[in-house]
Protein backbone atom coordinates (compact mmCIF):
# COMPACT_ATOMS: atom_id res chain seq x y z
CA UNK A 1 0.00 0.00 0.00
CA UNK A 2 1.25 3.08 -0.76
CA UNK A 3 2.13 6.39 1.81
CA UNK A 4 -0.91 8.08 0.01
CA UNK A 5 -3.37 5.61 0.58
CA UNK A 6 -2.81 4.79 3.86
CA UNK A 7 -2.65 8.65 4.64
CA UNK A 8 -6.10 8.59 3.04
CA UNK A 9 -7.09 5.47 4.87
CA UNK A 10 -5.73 6.10 8.21
CA UNK A 11 -3.81 9.13 8.97
CA UNK A 12 -0.97 11.34 8.04
CA UNK A 13 2.30 10.19 9.70
CA UNK A 14 4.34 13.10 8.84
CA UNK A 15 1.94 15.70 10.02
CA UNK A 16 1.93 13.77 13.50
CA UNK A 17 5.55 13.80 13.42
CA UNK A 18 5.33 17.29 13.86
CA UNK A 19 3.76 17.28 17.59
CA UNK A 20 7.20 15.81 18.28
CA UNK A 21 9.59 18.46 18.84
CA UNK A 22 12.69 15.77 18.71
CA UNK A 23 11.80 15.71 14.81
CA UNK A 24 12.50 19.18 14.25
CA UNK A 25 15.59 19.08 16.21
CA UNK A 26 16.69 16.34 14.48
CA UNK A 27 15.20 16.73 11.10
CA UNK A 28 17.10 13.54 9.53
CA UNK A 29 16.30 11.13 12.66
CA UNK A 30 14.72 8.01 11.53
CA UNK A 31 13.79 6.55 15.24
CA UNK A 32 13.42 2.70 15.18
CA UNK A 33 13.83 1.96 18.60
CA UNK A 34 10.55 2.56 19.96
CA UNK A 35 9.97 -1.08 21.60
CA UNK A 36 12.63 0.74 23.84
CA UNK A 37 11.24 3.92 24.41
CA UNK A 38 9.27 6.27 22.24
CA UNK A 39 9.58 10.30 21.51
CA UNK A 40 7.23 12.65 23.33
CA UNK A 41 4.92 14.95 21.69
CA UNK A 42 4.80 18.77 22.49
CA UNK A 43 1.35 18.31 24.48
CA UNK A 44 2.91 15.91 26.98
CA UNK A 45 6.17 18.38 27.34
CA UNK A 46 4.31 21.21 27.80
CA UNK A 47 2.44 19.33 30.84
CA UNK A 48 5.41 18.87 32.47
CA UNK A 49 6.53 22.43 31.94
CA UNK A 50 3.17 23.98 33.08
CA UNK A 51 3.44 21.53 36.39
CA UNK A 52 6.63 22.76 37.17
CA UNK A 53 5.92 26.71 36.33
CA UNK A 54 2.59 26.83 37.86
CA UNK A 55 1.62 24.49 40.32
CA UNK A 56 4.48 22.76 41.75
CA UNK A 57 3.87 20.95 45.15
CA UNK A 58 3.54 17.57 46.83
CA UNK A 59 0.17 15.77 46.74
CA UNK A 60 -2.36 14.46 49.48
CA UNK A 61 -0.66 16.98 51.46
CA UNK A 62 -1.18 20.62 51.10
CA UNK A 63 -4.23 21.98 51.49
CA UNK A 64 -3.51 25.52 49.67
CA UNK A 65 -4.58 25.76 46.39
CA UNK A 66 -1.69 25.04 44.05
CA UNK A 67 -1.30 21.44 46.58
CA UNK A 68 -4.72 20.89 45.75
CA UNK A 69 -4.37 22.21 41.82
CA UNK A 70 -1.78 18.81 42.09
CA UNK A 71 -3.49 16.29 43.97
CA UNK A 72 -6.44 16.71 41.89
CA UNK A 73 -4.37 16.61 38.59
CA UNK A 74 -2.66 13.39 39.94
CA UNK A 75 -5.79 12.29 40.62
CA UNK A 76 -7.36 12.27 37.20
CA UNK A 77 -4.21 10.84 35.63
CA UNK A 78 -5.66 7.83 37.86
CA UNK A 79 -9.25 8.30 36.25
CA UNK A 80 -7.28 8.58 32.72
CA UNK A 81 -5.64 5.04 33.00
CA UNK A 82 -8.59 3.26 35.03
CA UNK A 83 -10.70 4.37 31.88
CA UNK A 84 -7.66 3.95 29.23
CA UNK A 85 -7.27 -0.30 30.35
CA UNK A 86 -10.71 -0.57 30.85
CA UNK A 87 -10.03 -1.31 34.96
CA UNK A 88 -13.56 -0.36 35.92
CA UNK A 89 -12.50 0.86 39.61
CA UNK A 90 -9.73 3.58 40.06
CA UNK A 91 -8.45 1.93 43.29
CA UNK A 92 -6.93 -1.18 41.26
CA UNK A 93 -4.36 1.31 39.73
CA UNK A 94 -0.69 1.98 41.49
CA UNK A 95 1.51 3.95 40.23
CA UNK A 96 5.08 3.05 40.12
CA UNK A 97 7.95 4.24 38.10
CA UNK A 98 7.47 1.83 35.70
CA UNK A 99 6.52 -2.08 34.47
CA UNK A 100 9.81 -2.82 36.17
CA UNK A 101 8.59 -1.54 39.40
CA UNK A 102 5.34 -3.40 39.17
CA UNK A 103 6.27 -6.58 38.92
CA UNK A 104 8.98 -6.48 41.35
CA UNK A 105 5.62 -5.49 43.45
CA UNK A 106 3.99 -8.05 42.92
CA UNK A 107 6.56 -10.49 43.70
CA UNK A 108 7.66 -9.14 46.70
CA UNK A 109 4.62 -8.08 48.05
CA UNK A 110 2.16 -10.81 46.90
CA UNK A 111 4.43 -13.68 46.34
CA UNK A 112 6.24 -13.01 49.80
CA UNK A 113 2.60 -13.23 51.27
CA UNK A 114 1.74 -16.27 49.15
CA UNK A 115 4.31 -18.27 47.88
CA UNK A 116 5.66 -21.39 49.98
CA UNK A 117 7.87 -24.57 49.54
CA UNK A 118 6.32 -27.05 46.81
CA UNK A 119 4.28 -24.01 44.74
CA UNK A 120 5.07 -23.25 41.47
CA UNK A 121 5.13 -19.97 39.60
CA UNK A 122 5.11 -20.50 35.64
CA UNK A 123 6.83 -18.03 33.45
CA UNK A 124 7.53 -18.41 30.01
CA UNK A 125 10.79 -18.83 28.03
CA UNK A 126 9.67 -15.44 26.14
CA UNK A 127 9.91 -13.07 29.29
CA UNK A 128 12.03 -9.76 29.56
CA UNK A 129 14.12 -9.69 32.45
CA UNK A 130 11.90 -7.83 34.21
CA UNK A 131 9.67 -10.69 34.28
CA UNK A 132 12.15 -13.18 35.16
CA UNK A 133 14.40 -11.96 38.30
CA UNK A 134 11.68 -10.79 40.18
CA UNK A 135 9.99 -14.33 40.25
CA UNK A 136 13.96 -15.97 40.65
CA UNK A 137 14.35 -13.47 43.13
CA UNK A 138 11.32 -14.71 45.21
CA UNK A 139 11.42 -18.11 44.98
CA UNK A 140 14.89 -18.43 46.22
CA UNK A 141 13.49 -16.09 49.46
CA UNK A 142 9.82 -18.31 49.59
CA UNK A 143 11.23 -22.13 48.64
CA UNK A 144 8.87 -22.47 45.38
CA UNK A 145 9.49 -23.77 42.15
CA UNK A 146 9.94 -21.67 38.98
CA UNK A 147 8.46 -23.45 35.84
CA UNK A 148 8.68 -22.10 31.87
CA UNK A 149 6.47 -22.57 28.83
CA UNK A 150 8.56 -23.32 26.16
CA UNK A 151 8.78 -21.26 22.90
CA UNK A 152 8.41 -22.59 19.33
CA UNK A 153 10.71 -22.05 16.43
CA UNK A 154 8.07 -19.14 15.02
CA UNK A 155 8.18 -17.43 17.99
CA UNK A 156 5.09 -17.94 19.82
CA UNK A 157 4.82 -20.07 22.94
CA UNK A 158 4.21 -23.57 22.89
CA UNK A 159 0.51 -24.43 24.28
CA UNK A 160 0.01 -27.47 22.99
CA UNK A 161 0.47 -29.70 26.30
CA UNK A 162 -1.43 -26.89 29.11
CA UNK A 163 -1.79 -29.73 31.64
CA UNK A 164 2.05 -30.36 31.80
CA UNK A 165 2.30 -26.61 32.73
CA UNK A 166 -0.61 -25.55 34.72
CA UNK A 167 -1.43 -27.67 37.40
CA UNK A 168 -2.56 -27.49 41.10
CA UNK A 169 0.50 -26.04 42.56
CA UNK A 170 0.63 -23.38 40.16
CA UNK A 171 -0.21 -20.57 41.84
CA UNK A 172 0.62 -17.67 39.53
CA UNK A 173 1.46 -17.05 35.72
CA UNK A 174 3.64 -14.74 34.52
CA UNK A 175 3.22 -13.90 30.80
CA UNK A 176 4.65 -11.16 28.28
CA UNK A 177 1.37 -9.54 26.06
CA UNK A 178 3.47 -8.69 23.66
CA UNK A 179 7.26 -9.79 22.74
CA UNK A 180 9.64 -7.20 22.53
CA UNK A 181 11.87 -9.21 20.62
CA UNK A 182 9.17 -11.13 18.42
CA UNK A 183 6.64 -8.59 18.57
CA UNK A 184 4.43 -12.01 19.06
CA UNK A 185 0.86 -11.68 20.82
CA UNK A 186 0.60 -13.90 23.20
CA UNK A 187 -3.36 -15.46 23.55
CA UNK A 188 -3.90 -14.08 26.90
CA UNK A 189 -7.64 -15.22 27.48
CA UNK A 190 -6.53 -18.58 26.87
CA UNK A 191 -3.42 -18.39 29.37
CA UNK A 192 -5.68 -16.99 31.98
CA UNK A 193 -8.58 -19.30 31.16
CA UNK A 194 -6.15 -22.44 31.61
CA UNK A 195 -4.41 -20.12 34.73
CA UNK A 196 -7.70 -19.58 36.63
CA UNK A 197 -9.05 -23.34 36.01
CA UNK A 198 -6.38 -24.89 38.36
CA UNK A 199 -6.79 -21.83 40.90
CA UNK A 200 -3.37 -19.39 40.02
CA UNK A 201 -3.65 -15.61 39.28
CA UNK A 202 -2.16 -14.34 36.07
CA UNK A 203 0.02 -11.29 35.61
CA UNK A 204 0.37 -9.79 32.39
CA UNK A 205 3.25 -7.74 30.74
CA UNK A 206 2.23 -5.32 29.18
CA UNK A 207 4.74 -3.13 28.17
CA UNK A 208 4.78 -3.80 24.82
CA UNK A 209 0.96 -4.59 23.88
CA UNK A 210 -0.58 -1.32 25.86
CA UNK A 211 1.11 1.49 23.62
CA UNK A 212 -0.25 -0.13 20.32
CA UNK A 213 -3.38 -2.14 20.64
CA UNK A 214 -6.13 -1.84 22.45
CA UNK A 215 -6.37 -3.18 26.14
CA UNK A 216 -9.24 -3.73 28.33
CA UNK A 217 -8.07 -5.49 31.81
CA UNK A 218 -11.87 -6.71 32.67
CA UNK A 219 -12.21 -8.48 29.55
CA UNK A 220 -8.75 -9.90 29.18
CA UNK A 221 -9.69 -11.15 33.37
CA UNK A 222 -6.28 -11.38 34.21
CA UNK A 223 -5.25 -10.51 37.97
CA UNK A 224 -2.30 -8.44 37.46
CA UNK A 225 -1.41 -6.01 34.51
CA UNK A 226 1.81 -3.80 34.60
CA UNK A 227 3.13 -1.10 31.68
CA UNK A 228 5.53 1.80 31.84
CA UNK A 229 4.13 5.67 30.40
CA UNK A 230 7.74 6.00 28.43
CA UNK A 231 6.95 3.42 26.05
CA UNK A 232 3.71 5.01 25.16
CA UNK A 233 4.51 8.75 24.55
CA UNK A 234 4.47 9.41 28.00
CA UNK A 235 7.28 10.72 30.68
CA UNK A 236 10.01 8.28 32.21
CA UNK A 237 9.66 7.29 36.00
CA UNK A 238 5.99 6.38 35.46
CA UNK A 239 4.15 3.06 35.10
CA UNK A 240 1.21 1.10 36.39
CA UNK A 241 0.08 -1.83 37.85
CA UNK A 242 -3.64 -2.99 37.62
CA UNK A 243 -4.73 -5.64 40.05
CA UNK A 244 -8.20 -6.62 41.02
CA UNK A 245 -9.15 -4.39 44.31
CA UNK A 246 -10.04 -7.68 46.40
CA UNK A 247 -6.56 -9.14 45.37
CA UNK A 248 -4.80 -5.67 46.15
CA UNK A 249 -6.60 -4.90 49.50
CA UNK A 250 -5.40 -8.12 50.45
CA UNK A 251 -1.80 -7.94 49.91
CA UNK A 252 1.19 -6.45 51.96
CA UNK A 253 2.81 -3.09 51.22
CA UNK A 254 5.49 -3.40 49.42
CA UNK A 255 7.52 0.36 50.19
CA UNK A 256 6.94 1.54 53.47
CA UNK A 257 7.13 5.54 54.20
CA UNK A 258 5.30 8.52 53.90
CA UNK A 259 1.18 8.06 52.20
CA UNK A 260 0.93 4.82 52.80
CA UNK A 261 0.01 4.97 56.40
CA UNK A 262 -2.97 5.09 58.43
CA UNK A 263 -1.88 5.67 61.71
CA UNK A 264 1.89 4.74 62.70
CA UNK A 265 3.30 4.34 66.51
CA UNK A 266 6.14 3.37 68.21
CA UNK A 267 4.56 -0.39 68.41
CA UNK A 268 3.11 -0.43 64.97
CA UNK A 269 0.81 0.95 61.82
CA UNK A 270 -1.97 0.90 60.08
CA UNK A 271 -2.45 0.93 56.28
CA UNK A 272 -4.26 3.80 54.40
CA UNK A 273 -6.28 2.42 51.96
CA UNK A 274 -5.54 1.08 48.35
CA UNK A 275 -4.28 2.19 46.12
CA UNK A 276 -2.17 4.72 47.96
CA UNK A 277 -1.22 1.92 50.64
CA UNK A 278 1.32 1.03 47.46
CA UNK A 279 2.31 4.54 46.71
CA UNK A 280 4.77 5.25 49.45
CA UNK A 281 6.83 8.75 49.47
CA UNK A 282 6.29 11.42 47.00
CA UNK A 283 5.58 9.84 43.83
CA UNK A 284 6.58 11.24 40.32
CA UNK A 285 3.83 14.02 40.63
CA UNK A 286 4.69 15.99 37.01
CA UNK A 287 5.69 12.38 35.03
CA UNK A 288 2.04 10.77 36.26
CA UNK A 289 0.41 14.39 35.32
CA UNK A 290 2.61 14.00 31.97
CA UNK A 291 1.17 10.04 31.30
CA UNK A 292 -2.69 11.90 32.01
CA UNK A 293 -1.83 14.14 28.66
CA UNK A 294 0.30 11.06 26.79
CA UNK A 295 -3.07 9.34 27.38
CA UNK A 296 -5.39 12.31 26.25
CA UNK A 297 -2.74 12.10 23.03
CA UNK A 298 -3.00 8.60 22.03
CA UNK A 299 -7.28 8.45 22.66
CA UNK A 300 -7.07 11.62 20.01
CA UNK A 301 -5.60 9.91 17.65
CA UNK A 302 -7.54 6.39 18.22
CA UNK A 303 -6.43 3.25 19.38
CA UNK A 304 -7.57 1.39 16.31
CA UNK A 305 -6.19 3.78 13.95
CA UNK A 306 -2.68 3.26 15.90
CA UNK A 307 -2.88 -0.69 15.55
CA UNK A 308 -4.07 -0.07 12.28
CA UNK A 309 -1.87 2.15 10.63
CA UNK A 310 1.16 -0.15 12.47
CA UNK A 311 0.10 -3.37 11.14
CA UNK A 312 0.73 -1.35 7.36
CA UNK A 313 4.07 -0.52 8.59
CA UNK A 314 4.73 -4.06 9.56
CA UNK A 315 3.61 -5.84 6.44
CA UNK A 316 5.72 -2.91 4.62
CA UNK A 317 8.53 -3.55 6.28
CA UNK A 318 8.38 -7.12 6.16
CA UNK A 319 8.18 -7.51 2.47
CA UNK A 320 11.04 -5.02 2.14
CA UNK A 321 13.22 -6.59 4.73
CA UNK A 322 12.78 -10.27 3.39
CA UNK A 323 14.52 -8.89 0.14
CA UNK A 324 18.17 -8.05 1.70
CA UNK A 325 20.39 -11.00 1.22
CA UNK A 326 21.44 -12.89 3.78
CA UNK A 327 18.64 -11.78 6.48
CA UNK A 328 17.18 -13.85 9.20
CA UNK A 329 14.18 -12.23 10.60
CA UNK A 330 12.83 -13.77 14.20
CA UNK A 331 9.42 -14.28 14.56
CA UNK A 332 6.62 -15.04 12.14
CA UNK A 333 3.59 -15.34 14.33
CA UNK A 334 -0.07 -14.74 13.06
CA UNK A 335 -0.51 -12.33 15.38
CA UNK A 336 2.47 -10.02 15.75
CA UNK A 337 2.70 -6.27 16.89
CA UNK A 338 5.37 -3.99 14.85
CA UNK A 339 8.74 -5.25 15.86
CA UNK A 340 11.04 -6.61 13.77
CA UNK A 341 14.28 -8.43 15.11
CA UNK A 342 17.00 -10.09 12.65
CA UNK A 343 20.40 -10.86 11.84
CA UNK A 344 22.34 -10.07 8.69
CA UNK A 345 24.60 -13.28 7.70
CA UNK A 346 28.11 -12.62 9.12
CA UNK A 347 27.76 -9.16 10.44
CA UNK A 348 27.52 -8.92 13.99
CA UNK A 349 24.49 -7.07 15.22
CA UNK A 350 26.44 -3.90 17.28
CA UNK A 351 28.17 -3.24 13.55
CA UNK A 352 24.68 -3.58 11.81
CA UNK A 353 23.72 -0.63 14.10
CA UNK A 354 26.53 1.44 14.51
CA UNK A 355 26.73 1.81 10.21
CA UNK A 356 22.89 2.40 10.00
CA UNK A 357 23.19 5.16 12.88
CA UNK A 358 25.51 7.32 10.39
CA UNK A 359 22.33 7.34 7.87
CA UNK A 360 20.78 8.74 10.86
CA UNK A 361 18.67 5.49 11.14
CA UNK A 362 18.53 4.30 15.36
CA UNK A 363 17.78 0.84 15.57
CA UNK A 364 18.41 -1.44 18.65
CA UNK A 365 20.96 -4.08 18.84
CA UNK A 366 21.89 -6.56 21.97
CA UNK A 367 19.81 -8.99 23.85
CA UNK A 368 16.71 -7.46 24.47
CA UNK A 369 16.57 -8.00 28.20
CA UNK A 370 15.70 -11.36 26.84
CA UNK A 371 18.79 -13.77 27.19
CA UNK A 372 16.73 -16.63 27.46
CA UNK A 373 15.44 -16.12 23.88
CA UNK A 374 18.49 -15.40 22.48
CA UNK A 375 20.13 -18.91 23.78
CA UNK A 376 17.05 -19.99 22.30
CA UNK A 377 17.98 -18.52 19.41
CA UNK A 378 21.60 -19.72 19.15
CA UNK A 379 23.00 -16.34 19.25
CA UNK A 380 24.48 -13.25 21.34
CA UNK A 381 22.47 -11.14 19.97
CA UNK A 382 19.75 -9.86 17.05
CA UNK A 383 19.26 -6.27 15.54
CA UNK A 384 15.67 -5.21 16.16
CA UNK A 385 13.29 -2.27 14.58
CA UNK A 386 10.05 -1.13 16.39
CA UNK A 387 7.64 1.34 15.04
CA UNK A 388 5.37 3.78 15.67
CA UNK A 389 2.67 6.01 14.72
CA UNK A 390 5.30 8.84 13.53
CA UNK A 391 7.20 6.54 11.86
CA UNK A 392 6.74 6.61 7.60
CA UNK A 393 6.93 3.76 5.01
CA UNK A 394 9.68 6.32 3.40
CA UNK A 395 11.67 5.41 6.31
CA UNK A 396 11.08 1.91 6.24
CA UNK A 397 12.65 2.45 2.79
CA UNK A 398 15.52 3.84 4.15
CA UNK A 399 16.22 1.43 6.87
CA UNK A 400 15.95 -1.22 3.45
CA UNK A 401 18.83 0.90 1.78
CA UNK A 402 20.47 1.33 5.04
CA UNK A 403 20.84 -2.56 5.11
CA UNK A 404 21.53 -3.31 1.72
CA UNK A 405 25.00 -0.90 1.75
CA UNK A 406 25.83 -2.61 5.24
CA UNK A 407 25.64 -6.06 3.89
CA UNK A 408 27.77 -4.90 0.38
CA UNK A 409 29.96 -2.92 2.77
CA UNK A 410 30.92 -6.77 4.43
CA UNK A 411 30.98 -8.31 1.17
N1 LIG B 1 12.04 -3.27 27.19
C1 LIG B 1 13.30 -2.91 25.17
O1 LIG B 1 12.79 -3.96 24.77
P1 LIG B 1 10.70 -0.61 32.08
O2 LIG B 1 12.18 -0.50 31.85
O3 LIG B 1 10.39 -0.98 33.50
O4 LIG B 1 9.92 0.56 31.59
O5 LIG B 1 10.19 -1.81 31.15
C2 LIG B 1 10.77 -3.07 31.25
C3 LIG B 1 10.17 -3.99 30.27
C4 LIG B 1 9.30 -4.97 30.71
N2 LIG B 1 8.68 -5.79 29.86
C5 LIG B 1 8.88 -5.72 28.54
C6 LIG B 1 8.14 -6.63 27.65
C7 LIG B 1 9.76 -4.77 28.03
O6 LIG B 1 9.96 -4.72 26.70
C8 LIG B 1 10.44 -3.90 28.91
C9 LIG B 1 11.44 -2.92 28.40
C10 LIG B 1 12.98 -2.39 26.55
O7 LIG B 1 14.07 -2.25 24.47
C11 LIG B 1 14.22 -2.16 27.34
S1 LIG B 1 15.20 -3.60 27.48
Amino acid sequence: MSENVIQQKLFDAKKIKEDFPIFRNNPDLVFLDNASTTQKPQSVIDTLSHYYENYNSNIHRGIYQIAEKATAAYEKSRDKVTKFIGAGDRRSIVFTKGTTESINLVANSWGGQNLKPGDEVLITEMEHHSNIIPWQLICERTGADLKYIPINEDGTLDLSNPDKYFKNKTKIVCVIHQSNVFGTVNPITEIVKYAHEVGALVLVDGAQSTPHHRVNVTELNCDFFAFSGHKMMGPTGVGVLYTKPEILEAMNPFLGGGEMIRKVTLEGSTWNDIPWKFEAGTPNIAQVIGFGSAIDYINKIGRDTITDYENELLKYAQEKLQTIPGINIYGTAKDKGAVISFNLENIHPHDVAHILDTYGIAIRAGHHCAQPIMKKLNVAATNRASFYIYNTLAEIDQLAEGLRKTVELFN
